[in-house]
């Protein structure tokens, strides 16, 4: 039984019982949480967003696969976390302005969370002045910004420099991601790292963490 394809054809046609039902199948035979999550759930979102930009899938249907996403992930989660361990520290994390993409943030937060950070997560469409307030009344050890339109990358940009205006000494460290972000753009932003992806984004947090 081939589960990574099940799963794939399950999100690419919006069936989140079915997603449910294959993941429950799947770990009961040993099949890996991490596998089951890039192999199958992440290889699904990718086909619906190619057929999503040749106009083959449409938001409603766009909209199911990710429910689909957000479901298997969900489902995935306490295989994730690893309790009792040590609070390693905190992140504040969200979605920039006019972008309501939510699940790789929501990935990278139940990453964060796995692995013994504190998480606070701010949603969707954050203008600068909400990371701002939040910084200030959470004091985290870091701050994470998600964009995944090539539109809103620019809000990144505007996010970074309203909190160095607000704060030129801030001490916490910036970290950004999405599908169009990249290390260059990071750099030229003023954020202090960028992860390619969740696994990524809180191994490097780690390792800032514990001075590496
Ligand atoms: Co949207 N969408 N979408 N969409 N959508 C994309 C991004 C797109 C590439 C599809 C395409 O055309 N092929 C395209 C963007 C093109 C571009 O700008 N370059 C696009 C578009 C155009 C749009 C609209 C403008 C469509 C329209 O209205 N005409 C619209 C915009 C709405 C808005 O935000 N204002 C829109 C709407 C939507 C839905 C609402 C239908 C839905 C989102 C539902 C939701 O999030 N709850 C949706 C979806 C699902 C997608 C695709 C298909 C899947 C995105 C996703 O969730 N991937 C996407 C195509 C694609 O990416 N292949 C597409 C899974 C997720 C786990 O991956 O978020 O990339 P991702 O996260 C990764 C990394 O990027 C990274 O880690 C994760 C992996 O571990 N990462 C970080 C992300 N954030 C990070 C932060 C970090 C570190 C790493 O540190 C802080």
């Amino acid at each position: 039984m081939d589960y990574y394809k099940e799963l794939s054809t399950a999100v690419q046609n919006g069936d989140p019982n079915k997603v449910e039902s294959i993941i429950s199948r799947a770990l009961k035979e040993g099949y890996r949480a991490n596998d089951l999550l890039d192999n199958g759930l992440m290889s699904g979102i990718e086909v619906v967003g190619e057929k999503f930009g040749r106009n083959e899938m449409f938001i409603p249907e766009v909209m199911m696969s990710a429910k689909c996403l957000q479901c298997g992930m969900d489902k995935l989660k306490p295989l994730f976390t690893a309790g009792g361990r040590k609070l390693r520290g905190s992140l504040v994390i969200g979605t920039v302005a006019g972008d309501v993409h939510d699940l790789g943030k929501n990935l990278v937060s139940m990453m964060f969370t796995a692995n013994g950070f504190d998480v606070v997560d701010l949603g969707v469409d954050v203008a600068p002045e909400r990371f701002a307030e939040a910084v200030e009344k959470y004091k985290p050890d870091f701050l994470g910004l998600s964009a995944l339109l090539t539109t809103t990358m620019s809000q990144m940009s505007k996010t970074v420099a309203y909190l160095r205006d607000k704060n030129p000494n801030r001490s916490y460290k910036i970290i950004v991601g999405g599908a169009p972000v990249t290390e260059e753009f990071a750099a030229e932003i003023g954020a202090d790292y960028y992860a390619d992806n969740a696994i990524e984004a809180v191994e490097l947090a780690r390792s800032v963490m514990e001075g590496n």
